[in-house]
C-alpha cells in the first residue's frame, strides 16, 4: 500500500482568496500520520508551482485566469501520471476544484474506461458559453468530458477523459441551466440531494459501485467540501444550504473503501481563512482516513 500526497496551492479559479492554503491546512490537520496509520506508506510529494501568468487582453471574461490555471493543470497532470507510474495512488489536495481537470489529465492516461465519483453541491458540468461566473472551478468535470475550450478539454493532449456514462455525480443541489441541459443531453448519472434524501446514502452508494464496478477499471473520487452541508464544512468558498451530513459523507467513503473500487482522490475547495477553527480541512482528512479504509481496521 503505498500513496504520493501532492498539494495544488491555487484559488485562481473562483473570486474568493484563501482557497490556495487548503493544502496547507490539510497537512496541519495531520494528513499524512492518519494515512501512515493506516500501513500506508506515504510520500508527500510538496506542491506543485502555481504560476500567474497574465491573460491575452482579448481573452473571454468567462474564463478568468485561464492560462495560469492550464499551466497548473498541465504540471498537475504531469504529476499524478508519474505517480501512477511508480504503482502508487495519488491523493490530490486543492486548491479549487479547476484542479480536476489536470488530476483527471494525469489519471485517464492510465485507465482506458475511468469512472468518476464526482462528489459536489454542483455540477461542474458548465462550459465558457454557459458559465454564469467566468469560474472555472465551475467547469472541471465538463472539460474532462470534452465540454468546453479546446485548451481545457486537451490538457494532457488528449480528450475526453472520461465518459459521460462513467461519471456519478453525488450531493447536486445547485446546478446552472446549462449544466442540466448538459446532464439530461448526455444521460449523465446524479443523484442530487433529493434522491439522497429519499434513497438514503446506503442505497444511493450500492448504485453508485455497482454502476462503475461493471463498466470501468479504475475509479476517481473528485471530493469538493461544498458537498457536505454548510453546518459541518463551512471553510468553502459556495456554501449551500441542505448537504450532505458527517456520517452519511463518512458512511459514502467507508462504502466506497470496502468496495474497493477506487484508484485515485481529490480533496478540494478547502478555504482556511472562512472556516472555523480548521474544522473543514480535519473533516476533509478524517473522510480521506474513511475512504482509506479506516473502518476495516
Ligand atoms: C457555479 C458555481 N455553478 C459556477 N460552481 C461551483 O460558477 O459555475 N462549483 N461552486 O464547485
Ligand atoms: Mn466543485
Ligand atoms: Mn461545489
Ligand atoms: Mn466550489
Amino acid at each position: 500500500k503505498k500513496l504520493s500526497i501532492v498539494g495544488v496551492p491555487m484559488d485562481l479559479g473562483q473570486l474568493r482568496r484563501g482557497v490556495d492554503m487548503g493544502p496547507s491546512a490539510m497537512r496541519y490537520a495531520d494528513a499524512v500520520k492518519r494515512l501512515e496509520r493506516l500501513g500506508y506508506e506515504v510520500e508527500d510529494l510538496g506542491d506543485i508551482t502555481i504560476q500567474i501568468i497574465k491573460d491575452d487582453k482579448n481573452m473571454q471574461p468567462s474564463l478568468r485566469n485561464f492560462k495560469s490555471i492550464i499551466k497548473a493543470a498541465s504540471r498537475l497532470a504531469d504529476c499524478v501520471d508519474s505517480i501512477i507510474q511508480k504503482d502508487r495512488f495519488p491523493l490530490v489536495l486543492g486548491g479549487d476544484h479547476s484542479i480536476a481537470i489536470g488530476t483527471l489529465a494525469g489519471t485517464a492516461k492510465h485507465y482506458k474506461k475511468l469512472g468518476v465519483i464526482w462528489f459536489d453541491a454542483h455540477g461542474d458540468l458548465n462550459t465558457d458559453e454557459t458559465s454564469p461566473s467566468g469560474n472555472i472551478h465551475g467547469m472541471p468535470l465538463a472539460a474532462s468530458l470534452g465540454f468546453g475550450h479546446p485548451d481545457l478539454t486537451g490538457i494532457g493532449g488528449f480528450q475526453p477523459k472520461v465518459k459521460p456514462e462513467h461519471v456519478v455525480i453525488i450531493g447536486a443541489r445547485d446546478l446552472d441551466r446549462g449544466e442540466k441541459d448538459l446532464i439530461k443531453e448526455h444521460s449523465i448519472k446524479v443523484y442530487t440531494m433529493h434522491e439522497i434524501d429519499r434513497l438514503g446514502m446506503t442505497k444511493v452508494m450500492e448504485e453508485t459501485i455497482a454502476y462503475l464496478k461493471e463498466k470501468t477499471d479504475g475509479v476517481h473520487l473528485s471530493l469538493d467540501l461544498d458537498g457536505l452541508d454548510p453546518d459541518d464544512a463551512p471553510g468553502v468558498g459556495t456554501p449551500v444550504i441542505g448537504g450532505i451530513s458527517y456520517r452519511e459523507s463518512h458512511l459514502a467513503m467507508e462504502m466506497l473503501a470496502e468496495s474497493e473500487i477506487v484508484t485515485s482522490a481529490e480533496f478540494v475547495e478547502v478555504n482556511p481563512i472562512l472556516d472555523e477553527k480548521n474544522k473543514t480541512a480535519e473533516i476533509a482528512v478524517a473522510l480521506m482516513g474513511s475512504l482509506l479504509g479506516e473502518k476495516l481496521l
